[in-house]
């Protein structure tokens, strides 16, 4: 049997490359509908080639790389250097959202990185893209929740400066923060319950809907809701509060089964490379980079800043945990 600190390192690994395999499973179907999707291929089971090549990931993963490097390299949250790290990292035809693009301009252009924000949005944005970037403050600030808030708000705040980007990022970093905690041999039915209660907790200093959203995760692990259900009453778009929760859903729902989970989430079309990032970051977290399937981890792309450096990410931010 793995000692526990072999183990703890391969749930760090497996959060930043689970990550990588959900936003490269769904990369070629985002923005399908589920019904178009079932349409066209049926039911998705493996990775598919696209327009960017099989196993790639998109701004998803490249900006989770960015949030990485920086926290790594700044012993902790440095704004100007994240959001620098990001537009080093940006390549546009990884596809990125809108007003992301317009935030980072800014701040290229010397505006603070606490004030670009606002760029496309008076409000700040409140799309998943804070969201979709986070495992790496989840994971280095598991089980500390106040720190893992407060950090999950500021890196959010480079380009999310809205309340509902702030509270999904907060409950992405939380659900993967979680995950990379609970114990795998307690057995998967005792630990879905903790994770709700956990969940419960931590959302009741959340914006609404955010609350709401964590009972109707808990509703669905009573039932065996149709997809059309889960879209509907979780969402499956590019806000963060129509995405955050169904990711959350789909890995508690296959909290001990990566392949499930992340399948799941890809399936509901919409969103899917982003669905399937939030998802696999939290199902690696609580099982491992061994859980990946080895024909996924095998297509990964592994050129420059690849599925190798997102390893050694992942083993440099297991150092960092509670160093910072
Ligand atoms: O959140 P963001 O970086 O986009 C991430 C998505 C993921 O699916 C990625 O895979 C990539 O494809 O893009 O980009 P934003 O432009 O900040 O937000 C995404 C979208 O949410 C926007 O284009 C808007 O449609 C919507 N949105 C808003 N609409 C109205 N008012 C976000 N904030 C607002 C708002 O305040
Ligand atoms: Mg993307
Ligand atoms: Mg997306």
């Amino acid at each position: 049997m793995k000692d526990s600190v072999s183990r703890r390192r391969e749930r760090f690994v497996g959060a930043l490359l689970g990550s990588h395999v959900g936003d490269a499973l769904g990369m070629p179907l985002e923005g399908f509908s589920r019904d178009r999707l079932q349409g066209s291929f049926g039911r998705v089971e493996g990775m598919m080639d696209s327009r960017l090549g099989i196993g790639t990931y998109t701004d998803d993963t490249q900006m989770m790389i960015g949030v990485a490097e920086s926290l790594i390299d700044s012993k902790g949250f440095d704004g100007m250097d994240m959001a620098w790290r990001f537009i080093r990292n940006f390549d546009i035809t990884r596809g990125y959202g809108p007003g992301t693009v317009q935030t980072l301009l800014r701040i290229r252009k010397g505006t603070q990185w606490n004030e670009a924000s606002t760029a496309v949005f008076p409000k700040g944005s409140y799309g998943n893209g804070s969201a979709m970037r986070v495992a790496p403050v989840g994971l280095i600030f598991s089980g500390e929740t106040a720190a893992l808030a407060k950090m999950a708000r500021e890196t959010s705040m480079i380009t999310h400066s809205h309340p509902l980007g702030i509270c999904g990022a907060q409950l992405q970093a939380f659900a993967v923060g979680t995950a990379v905690e609970l114990d795998p041999s307690i057995g998967v039915k005792d630990n879905r319950d903790r994770f709700l209660d956990a969940l419960r907790e931590f959302s009741v200093n959340l914006c609404d809907p955010f609350p709401e959203r964590i009972d109707i995760i808990a509703e669905f692990m009573d039932s065996e809701p149709e997809d059309a259900d889960i879209i509907s009453k979780l969402g499956n778009n590019v806000v963060s509060v129509n995405s955050v929760p169904t990711a959350i859903y789909c890995a508690l729902r296959h909290l001990d089964d990566f392949r499930a989970g992340v399948l799941a989430a890809v399936n509901l079309g919409g969103d899917t490379d982003t669905i399937g990032a939030m998802t696999g970051a939290i199902l690696g977290a609580y099982n491992g980079v061994e859980s990946i399937p080895v024909e996924w981890f095998d297509k990964l792309e592994n050129r420059r800043k690849g599925r190798d450096y997102i390893i050694s990410l992942a083993e440099k931010l297991y150092d960092l945990s509670g160093k910072v």
